[in-house]
């Protein structure tokens, strides 16, 4: 996904030019992953940008910085502030927005507590993850070969850079063997989730999501869309459930702030229902976009508006 430059990029506290947002390659967090991130989208509203639940993204890179023993030296409400920010100067109604916390130059080796640590907002626009079509028509998937870590190995819930070579790995045995995204079992060999996404399966009226336990990143996304489909009669199940589930499930979607609700029409090469988006997948994706965009009085504490 090639970038689009904006004018500005948040480092360490202040607004500076696009070109300039650049770091040492000695970088701590270059060399062993030892960085904290977020993935936030701004979407455009009636009353101009507002970020989908800024302040619970924000949130979670606080959580995710704990585990790490990373202590970031602004305040939740300085990073909120920040994003806005920089939204605001990119001039964008819509966009994609990356707080990253890493730690950056000044000490090498394993021990990563002497690093100092920087923390930078980059926004840039963004469009459909997988496409238009899979949006439309939902995404073809493999299951990879490759797996979730057990929590014990790396702690799945948090969202750090380092973690995210296992996401790749599967992404490009997808890629490679011309399918638009993989899904990843748990260790134990239950379904947890996309390469970068959450993962939800239908039965009839009931919803069915892999819990924490599977390894999953406890998503924004899907947290919207367990109360989206709660609020719309259907029950919603934290379960754990094996991949011939899916392949018999009625429907099945993707949910993720890049990917935002997704349909998967194939798994494996085998037809998810009808092999296309289904009707209650298409009911929630439709809620969540008037949602995220405003339109809707019930979710609107989840805009945070710019201005
Ligand atoms: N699981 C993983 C592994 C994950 O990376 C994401 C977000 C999710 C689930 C969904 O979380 P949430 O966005 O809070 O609903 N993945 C981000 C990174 C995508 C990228 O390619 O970079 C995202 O969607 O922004």
């Amino acid at each position: 996904m090639p970038i689009q430059p904006v004018d500005k990029i948040w480092m360490d506290g202040k607004l500076v030019d696009w070109e300039d947002a650049t770091v040492h390659v000695l970088t701590h967090a270059l060399h062993y992953g030892t960085g904290v991130f977020e993935g936030i989208r701004a979407y455009e509203t009636p009353k101009g940008p507002g970020v989908f639940r800024l302040t619970d993204h924000m949130k979670r890179l606080f959580r995710s910085a704990q585990v790490y023993m990373i202590d970031i030296p602004f305040s939740l409400e300085e990073m909120v502030q920040g994003a806005k920010d920089t939204v605001r100067a990119s001039g964008l109604n819509a966009c994609y927005v990356r707080p990253i916390v890493y730690r950056g130059y000044g000490e090498m080796g394993l021990n990563p507590l002497n690093a100092p640590i920087n923390v930078a907002i980059g926004v840039w626009p963004w469009g459909t993850y997988l496409g238009d079509d899979c949006l439309e028509n939902g995404a073809r998937l493999i299951i990879s070969s490759w797996r979730r870590p057990d929590p014990n190995v790396l702690p799945t819930g948090a969202k750090a850079t380092g973690q995210y070579i296992n996401s790749g790995l599967a992404k490009v045995e997808a890629i490679k063997g011309g399918y638009d995204d993989a899904l990843m079992l748990s260790p134990e060999g239950t379904m947890a989730e996309g390469s970068g996404e959450n993962l939800f399966i239908i039965r009839d009226t009931t919803l069915i999501t892999p819990p924490e336990s599977a390894g999953i990143l406890m998503g924004v996304t899907r947290h919207s869309v367990i109360k989206i489909a709660n609020d719309l009669g259907y029950e919603v199940l934290e379960r754990k459930f094996v991949r011939s589930d899916i392949y018999t499930a009625d429907e099945a979607f993707l949910t993720g702030t890049a990917a935002e609700v997704t349909p998967i029409r194939e798994v494996d090469d085998r037809p998810i229902g009808s092999g296309s988006r289904g009707p209650v997948t298409k009911e929630i994706q439709q809620t969540y976009f008037s949602a995220v965009k405003g339109g809707l009085e019930q979710y609107a504490d989840w805009v945070e508006l710019v201005d």
